[in-house]
């Protein structure tokens, strides 16, 4: 392996590049070949501390530039990546492993973003309203808060740490951000775009390295007042735990077992469609991923032989490769959690219809690469059908009617992406109200949130919080409320209300 010669990084701190004060470093390695593609700082607690600090004087300055400036380096920063779009997905394809137009996807959602909350550099609404009293006015304004700890997964390397930073910039915090220690090319390409489109130095840092060392002292510094975590539940519930002495603000972006309701009316044409595209789009590694799928009695066994005739076609490789549906999985531990599932489904009484096995050779040997597997006949409490793999795999469920169908798509700890495809609009209707989740999508997959909506998801998949669109500004910003007396005389609220 070329380890000696790939390329060094470093962190960014108070707008210097620097290397861990303990000048350890790891690697990052491409999931579909093994090569490795950089060398990173190992960071730990001092580094981290070193970043809040600048990030804390940073604050004070940038807190009081004009919310549209703020929001115009957002979109210098979104046309650098629509320039760079492509380079960035080669290097996605690469460090994370998606397939390109997958990738080229996530770099647009970035794109999207970045444009959007630069546009609310000049809205960041709050309200006015009449007051109860004579010559008073009053109004409600957002305010920043102070330094935002983000720490982010590897599945939408560029995507989500948009999620987190543009909107926090554009309200006026500073930033420390730990990338995942999977996608720390992309994490730091990122940076170093936003320092090219004018971010003052100090805005955003970034530190490397693992939760336990850097993930962990941001958690706990008392001068990081807001943490931002895309993660998986376990993370989230200890984060919460770790972050309650300093009463800090937390927003959880957890994990999903989405499902897709498919009903005897459904065009069955388009719903293999959507589960395909759902339940093995970036290989399954998305927290939208249908790794569910209910079927109604009438179509269950159409639905089922064409499921896997479809994913038998879909063809393996490296993502940037043409022709390529299905890239690896990220590293050797998610494999294996990935085929420890299979075995579970198997030993709990799924019948295993396709995949379920590591593929290899035809070039694939070197990578991470797991064959899309569908189980059949899932009852809905097996372990399969209840927890989260983050992998290429679905259960299928057999029920009765529309009713049963919601009751098996809510029976789960988490709620973020649902889905029905029906012709029918009063059951349409009907799901909307009734599936218990953030997303509904209704004849389309579990997967394609677009930006300007809320994104997240009920029960324990979150916190309460959501990310994008308006929602989001409530995890940056803290509201203030304004009373301005203009009569001269002390006015008593729900006293002197008669004059
Ligand atoms: C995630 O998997 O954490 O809707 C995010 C989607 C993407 C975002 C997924 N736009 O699947």
């Amino acid at each position: 392996m070329a380890t000696t010669t790939a390329k060094s990084f470093q962190n960014y701190i108070g707008g210097e590049w620097v290397d861990a004060a303990s000048g350890e470093t790891f690697e990052t390695k491409s999931p579909a070949t093994g090569e490795t593609l950089g060398v990173f700082p190992r960071s730990s607690a001092d580094d981290v501390d070193k970043a809040v600090d600048a990030a804390k004087a940073a604050y004070e300055e940038w807190r009081l530039v004009p919310a549209p400036r703020r929001g115009e380096i957002l979109f210098r920063f979104g046309r650098l990546l629509a320039d760079q779009k492509d380079e960035v997905a080669q290097l996605m394809a690469r460090e994370m492993g998606k397939v390109l137009p997958e990738a080229a996807g996530d770099v647009q959602e970035a794109i999207d973003m970045s444009f959007y909350m630069g546009g609310e550099g000049r809205r960041l609404f709050g309200q006015t309203t009449p007051s109860e009293l004579k010559d008073k006015f009053n109004m409600s304004v957002r305010q920043p808060i102070g330094v935002v700890g983000v720490i982010t997964p590897w599945n939408f390397p560029i995507a989500i740490p948009s999620w987190k930073i543009a909107p926090a910039l554009v309200c006026g915090n500073t930033v420390v951000f730990k990338p995942a220690t999977d996608t720390p090319l992309l994490g730091e390409r990122f940076v170093e775009l936003l320092a090219e489109a004018g971010v003052p130095p100090g805005v955003v840092n970034i530190v490397h390295g693992g939760g336990g060392a850097v993930g962990d002292r941001l958690v706990k510094h008392p001068d990081v007042p807001v943490i931002t975590l895309t993660g998986s539940r376990e993370t989230g519930v200890e984060v919460m735990r770790n972050a309650a002495d300093n009463l800090k603000h937390i927003h959880l972006e957890l994990g999903g077992k989405n499902a897709i309701i498919v009903l005897d009316d459904a065009d069955l044409d388009l719903a293999v469609e959507g589960i395909i595209w759902s339940a093995f789009g970036t290989s399954g590694q998305r927290c939208t991923a249908a790794s569910r799928v209910i079927a109604q009695d009438g179509i269950y066994e159409e639905l089922q032989s064409r499921l896997v005739k479809a994913a038998e076609q879909l063809r393996l490789g490296p993502g940037w490769q043409d022709g390529v549906d299905v890239g690896p999985v990220i590293n050797q531990k998610a494999l294996e959690k990935i085929h420890s599932y299979t075995e579970i489904g198997k030993d709990e009484g799924a019948k295993l219809l396709t995949g379920g096995e590591v593929a290899s050779g035809n070039g694939l040997s070197d990578g991470f690469f797991y064959r899309p597997t569908i189980f059949g006949d899932v009852d809905p409490g097996m372990r399969v059908a209840q927890e989260e793999i983050f992998g290429p795999t679905t259960a299928l469920i057999r029920v009765r009617d529309v009713d049963e169908a919601v009751r098996v798509s809510n029976g789960i700890e988490f709620g973020l992406s649902s889905s029905i495809f029906t012709r029918d609009v009063n059951t349409a209707f009907r799901a909307m109200r009734d599936l218990e989740a953030g997303i509904t999508y209704i004849n389309a997959g579990t997967i394609g949130a677009e930006v300007h909506l809320p994104f997240g998801g009920t029960k324990g998949t979150g916190n309460g919080h959501r990310e994008a669109g308006q929602a989001a500004l409530d995890v940056f910003t803290e509201w203030k409320s304004i009373y301005v007396d203009y009569s001269g005389k002390l006015q008593k609220a729900q006293i002197d209300t008669a004059s």
